[in-house]
């Protein structure tokens, strides 16, 4: 009986400035991931396989493509009371602004919320890649007489500048908790972990940013109007007060918040033995049955690579690449370390003749194009004859159809590389 105690809220972003120019027109929930899937399918699966099937995703702005892909993905029965539901940040005339945080989008969506009956609330972010079973952390919560409980993972010292950082009891409750403390912060906050993790130094017990409160509290605490984000404010001010608990949580788990996480997120998907799990068989991630033909490829050279549905592909060599439904790629075009995102819709024929009359590229990769360290968004056109390179000899920049951060160039959506562009 799980989904009539628990409500799950997922926060989708903020203003998604660490994603940009992917979340230029769409909210970040709505970013595709793996060629096929979109950043929201992760959390919502992981709910929907421990049963958890009452869901808001809290975004800052309401894109017609995660409606889309909500509406026409998650449809249950009319006779259960499963949803999800988009809440964006709205003007009413208490609340002015956009969610300044995550405990302000949490207080500013509270009316909601309290429409439904639950006992606990499950508070999740969107940007992460990793299967959980919620039902175990929920049972040691409630056997544990938590009042707030915390999943964790152990991360090197490295690492743990990016996270919450905490120490427990022996019992598991939480005594120290510090958000992402500077390097010389970290001396003292070393946690004993197992064996296995030891031997790779994650010495650190980090916050995974998924939280259970009980309900009472959670509308206590964000009563104070003060408090912004539940990392800065609410869990720190929570250990000296409550019973806050630490979930030990050991496998695979990304965080995806920023370019260079999300392609690296990406392309290691296409390794012999991916971390992360598209093929299990009982944690299947879930997204849109959509209705396309299996993929035509022609003397392509295929290595290490994901292709999804519904694409026409003439390359030469597609190596260590994730490529997206409908993707039309051209003769002698060769693609390597690159997360080609696809395209909405096809071009027929007389599209096609009217493009190339009119000196447009079609959309998808051109001919004897090479493209390497690229991530290239939805319904791009990009020429014959175009090479782009991206690595870490590029500097930071933007322009009007490409961005490039951290060495990885981004291909703006809908945006057009002329013929023997080079890069
Ligand atoms: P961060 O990931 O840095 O740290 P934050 O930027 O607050 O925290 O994002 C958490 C989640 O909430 C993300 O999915 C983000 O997109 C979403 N979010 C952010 N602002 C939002 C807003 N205004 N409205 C809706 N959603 C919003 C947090 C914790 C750390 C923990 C890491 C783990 O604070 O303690 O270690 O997560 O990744
Ligand atoms: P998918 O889930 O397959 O990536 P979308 O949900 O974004 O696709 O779009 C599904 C359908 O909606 C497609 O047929 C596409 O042509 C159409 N579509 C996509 N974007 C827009 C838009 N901005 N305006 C109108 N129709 C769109």
């Amino acid at each position: 009986m799980i989904n009539k105690k628990v409500l799950a809220i997922i926060l989708g972003g903020g203003q998604g400035t660490r994603l940009y120019p992917l979340t230029e027109k769409r909210s970040k929930p709505a970013v595709s991931i793996a060629g096929k899937y979109r950043l929201v399918d992760i959390p919502i699966s992981n709910c929907i396989h421990c049963d958890i099937k009452r869901m808001f995703v809290l975004t800052q702005f309401n894109s017609a493509s995660l409606n889309r892909h909500i509406k026409n993905t998650y449809i249950f029965s009319s006779f259960s009371d499963a949803f999800v539901d988009i809440l964006a940040a709205e003007q009413t005339p208490n609340n002015k602004t956009w969610f300044q945080g995550t405990a302000d989008a949490v207080r500013q969506s509270m009316y909601h919320l309290l429409n439904h009956e639950f006992e606990y609330a499950l508070i999740l972010s969107g940007d992460q890649l990793y299967k959980m079973n919620f039902t175990e952390m929920l049972d040691e919560h409630i056997q544990k007489g938590a009042e707030i409980s915390i999943a964790t993972l152990p991360v090197t010292a490295k690492e743990a500048t990016q996270f919450g950082i905490l120490k427990t009891d022996s019992d598991s409750f939480i005594s120290t908790f510090v958000e992402k403390p500077s390097s010389s912060e970290l001396n003292g906050l070393e946690s004993k972990v197992g064996e296995e993790m030891e031997k790779e130094n994650r010495n650190y017990l980090a916050s995974m940013g998924i939280y259970i409160f009980n309900k009472q509290l959670l509308i206590d605490i964000l009563s104070d109007p003060t408090t912004i984000d539940f990392g800065k404010e609410i869990i720190p001010q929570s250990i000296d007060n409550h019973k806050v608990l630490a979930y030990q949580y050991e496998g695979y788990w990304t965080d995806i918040g920023n370019i260079s996480a999300f392609f690296d997120a990406n392309i290691s998907l296409t390794d012999d033995i991916p971390q992360f799990d598209l093929f299990s068989k009982t944690s299947t991630v879930l997204t849109r049955p959509r209705i396309l033909p299996p993929s035509k490829i022609s003397g392509t050279k295929l290595n290490k690579s994901m292709v999804a549905e519904g694409c026409i592909i003439s390359a030469k060599e597609i190596e260590h690449s994730v490529i997206g439904i409908r993707s039309r790629i051209g003769k002698d075009t060769v693609i390597k370390n690159t997360y080609m995102i696809g395209s909405n819709s096809y071009e027929d024929i007389e599209e096609l003749e009217q493009n190339s009359h009119d000196g447009i590229p079609s959309f998808g990769v051109g001919e004897r194009c090479s493209i390497n360290n690229t991530i290239i968004d939805k319904d791009a056109r990009i020429g014959n004859d175009v090479t782009i390179h991206g690595g870490e000899h590029l500097e930071d920049t933007e322009q009007e159809s490409y961005v490039i951060k951290d060495g990885i160039v981004v291909i703006k959506s809908r945006s057009i590389i002329p013929d023997g562009f080079k890069l």
